[in-house]
């Protein structure tokens, strides 16, 4: 059993996790959902998502119920309907699309600013995807043309990725898991954590969760 399974079951958490999957059309997010379900519920072939699709995947302690928007200019203002109901964000980007990079950065904007996830801290996982692309940009690039280095108030995290073989996608989910166990924490479990703590210390992990 991993330090998050074990911290997972020894904080009561509701293994349940709602997600929204955002970004762009072509930004990658079905293919990407896809790779993180397990290789016998997997599909071969991917279409323009309509609307949106529920999709789940499992992490070694949460079990992730993700609804999959389309990216879509149409479908973008069914996002916020689901606002409410996340509890993380995945934030796709096509990091070969240069040209519409300011388009993905005015969709950011737009959520980020939402009443509905503005005052939450609610952790955002951006995956720089398609970076098997000749004139992909890097994803350091990427979060300066986003302007991650603005979201102050939201734990955020950026992979690079290929969706394509699965390349990056683990380091995410891993980052993900592990923030929405901290998330937690923030609401009145810091002490029992310590406790935990003091009974089994968690090596390398602790300065994390602090
Ligand atoms: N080269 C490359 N192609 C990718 C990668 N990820 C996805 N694609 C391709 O990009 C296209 C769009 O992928 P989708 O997963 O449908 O994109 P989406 O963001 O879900 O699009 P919408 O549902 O329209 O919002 C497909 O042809 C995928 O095969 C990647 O990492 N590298
Ligand atoms: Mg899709």
């Amino acid at each position: 059993m991993g330090l998050f399974d074990k911290l997972a079951g020894w904080l009561g958490l509701k293994k349940e996790v709602n997600v929204l999957c955002l970004g762009l059309d072509n930004s990658g997010k079905t293919t990407i959902i896809n790779r993180l379900k397990p290789s016998n519920a997997q599909v071969q072939d991917i279409v323009p998502t309509i609307g949106f699709s529920i999709e789940k995947f499992k992490t070694s302690s949460l079990s992730f119920t993700v609804f999959d928007m389309s990216g879509q200019g149409r479908y973008r203002n069914l996002w916020e309907h689901y606002y409410k109901e996340g509890q993380a964000i995945i934030f796709a980007i096509d990091s070969a699309d240069k040209l519409r990079m300011v388009v993905a950065k005015e969709e950011l904007d737009t959520l980020l600013n939402h009443p509905d996830i503005k005052h939450r801290r609610i952790p955002i996982l951006f995956f720089a995807n398609k970076m098997d692309m000749r004139d992909a940009l890097t994803s350091v690039k990427v979060s300066q043309l986003l302007c991650l280095e603005n979201i102050k108030d939201k734990p955020w995290h950026i992979c690079a990725t290929n969706a394509l073989t699965g390349d990056g996608l683990q380091e995410g989910v891993d980052w993900l898991q592990g923030s929405i166990l901290i998330g937690c924490l923030s609401f009145g479990k810091r002490s029992r954590l310590n406790e935990f703590v003091r009974r089994k210390p968690l090596s390398g992990h602790s300065s994390s969760i602090s």
